[in-house]
């Protein structure tokens, strides 16, 4: 089989993802490996697209595709990859139409019922290989038999099979296709590449917002044996830059500090970044030290609010306290810190509101901020919908911009608020300086923000005069 795995057509609200480019599908890579050999194929990174959503047509033609299969992790590229996958199907009949990631495995019904012809449901290495096989006509296994896959029955209802169950071991996993993935730059080393790595699934924490717990359920580590024949092979490989794709980083902290013993002593050391929390910063400045000696730079750290009621709220199991000790290890580690904020969680007052740029700001060298979403397949979601309190249900509406809650605050004031607090950040003249400059890596992500926020702005502002370009 020829097969295209794609990336959601860019949509304007991924124009806020040129933050952190340097991030590349790694699902892609990691399901590419799983089949490859002997099926043909070829990864499409439709996030890159910065004035048009995506040339898929022309690649589905010159490849000569059997199928399309797209990630799909934020639930609002849904509506974009069903009419992309209808389309699609209309121009090239025969063509079969898969989805794997978050939002299709939480909703299955939705995609399979849009016409999408099969769903990879959770974790999907095996079950892609599976059915990859299948749709060959090699599997031993019928269509129901395959777990952990939503079809389409010949009555045209959806079915959806048992999950399958998660991996125990990571070790015998295949390495992620890193060559077919497009260059990614580096922050650190300009004109390098940089990639991404996976060491951990799933998160211990239960932040309300999050649907991280409720995706991976119980959560389970790469080994450092693994990890460090990865590392290795990245470094190989000619990359200089690797960003960890784990929901929270050096959760376990004393594997996190043997790992970059090993990465110290084999010469292993490359630059890296990924999402750690707070408290691990704030409570183990060793181990912020030695993953800085084996390269770390860079952390996305959820400080999500400065107010206490708002923390315990979302259930964040973290405190203001801990945000300041935080930053001010990170700081003194020499690790830039990107901060991300909720703008809107119910217990926020207008004060705790003021509050998230004026701290933001002190506590972090990138910030970053997001209205309170309750994104699909979190907690807060079920509760939400249980209470009737989300006026609604427009995939589109939940992109992290819009206010969602009915909670009898007026959502155009608090998305005025929002967008007033953004402008407090971007016009600051401590920030404008660092996009000006342009130098460093501090400079070089500040300024992707302003190119970001601006094509986001332009995007938006043109839909809203009936000129929709993505
Ligand atoms: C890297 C990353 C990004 C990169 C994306 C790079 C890229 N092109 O893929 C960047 C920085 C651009 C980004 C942006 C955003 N992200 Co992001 N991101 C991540 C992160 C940290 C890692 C994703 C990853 O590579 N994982 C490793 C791979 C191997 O795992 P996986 O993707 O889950 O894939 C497995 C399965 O899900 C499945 N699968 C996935 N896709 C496919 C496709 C097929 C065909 C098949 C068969 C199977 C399959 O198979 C894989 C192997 O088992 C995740 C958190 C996480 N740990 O996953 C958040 C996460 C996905 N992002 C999130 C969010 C909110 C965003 C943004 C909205 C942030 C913002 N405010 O701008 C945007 C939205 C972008 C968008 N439109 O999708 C949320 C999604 C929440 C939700 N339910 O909507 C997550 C879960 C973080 C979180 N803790 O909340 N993100
Ligand atoms: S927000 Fe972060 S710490 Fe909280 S559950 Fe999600 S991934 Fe874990």
């Amino acid at each position: 089989m020829r097969v295209i795995l794609s990336t959601a057509p860019a949509r304007y609200w991924q124009t806020t993802n040129f933050m952190l480019t340097n991030f590349p599908p790694l699902a892609l890579a990691s399901c590419a490996a799983a089949i490859s050999p002997p099926h043909e194929v070829m990864i499409v990174d439709n996030a890159k697209h910065r004035l048009r959503s995506h040339n898929l047509f022309n690649h589905v033609k010159n490849f000569g595709a059997d199928v399309v299969a797209f990630t799909n992790n934020f639930y609002p590229d849904s509506l974009i990859i069903q009419e992309v996958s209808r389309q699609l199907k209309e121009a090239f009949p025969g063509l079969i139409t898969v989805v794997g990631g978050q939002a299709p495995s939480f909703l299955p019904e939705e995609y399979i019922e849009s016409g999408l012809d099969y769903v990879v449901l959770y974790e999907a290495e095996e079950t892609f290989a599976e059915l990859m096989e299948f749709l060959a006509g090699r599997g031993d296994k019928s269509v129901d038999q395959i777990e952990g896959i939503a079809w389409r029955d010949e009555d045209g209802q959806a079915v959806v099979n048992p999950r399958r169950a998660l991996l125990q071991d990571f070790d015998p996993m295949k390495m992620p296709r890193r060559d077919l993935l497009p260059h990614y730059p580096s922050i650190t080393r300009r004109g390098y590449p940089s990639t991404a790595i996976e060491t951990v699934r799933g998160c211990p924490y239960h932040c309300k917002f999050c649907t991280r717990p409720t995706y991976w359920g119980k959560h389970r580590d790469y080994s450092n044996d693994r990890i460090l024949e990865e590392f290795a092979l990245i470094k190989r490989q000619g990359f200089k830059e690797v960003m960890f794709t784990d929901d929270m980083m050096a959760t376990d902290h004393a594997k996190m500090y043997a790992l970059c013993e090993e990465l110290i002593r084999r010469n292993l050391q490359i630059s890296f970044g990924g999402a750690l929390r707070a408290d691990t910063a704030a409570r183990h400045p060793e181990l912020i030290a030695i993953m800085r000696r084996a390269g770390l730079f860079f952390v996305n750290v959820g400080f999500e609010s400065y107010s206490r009621k708002a923390l315990k709220d979302m259930n964040k199991a973290s405190t203001i306290d801990i945000n300041k000790k935080a930053s001010e290890t990170l700081r003194r580690n020499g690790v830039l810190i990107l901060g991300s904020h909720v703008y809107g969680a119910p217990g926020q007052t207008d004060e705790d509101l003021a509050l998230i740029t004026r701290d933001g700001m002190e506590h972090c060298d990138f910030f970053r901020m997001n209205m309170y979403t309750p994104q699909v397949g979190s907690a807060l979601f079920y509760e939400m919908t249980r209470e009737g309190r989300m006026p609604s249900r427009n995939p589109e509406m939940f992109n992290q911009f819009e206010y969602l809650f009915d909670d009898g605050r007026d959502p155009e004031d608090m998305k005025w608020g929002f967008v007033k607090r953004q402008l407090q950040y971007y016009f600051h003249p401590s920030i404008l300086k660092h996009a000006i400059r342009n130098k460093t890596p501090k400079d070089r992500v500040i300024r992707r923000a302003y190119l970001s926020a601006a094509m986001f702005t332009g995007y938006r502002s043109l839909r809203k005069v009936g000129i929709e370009i993505m």
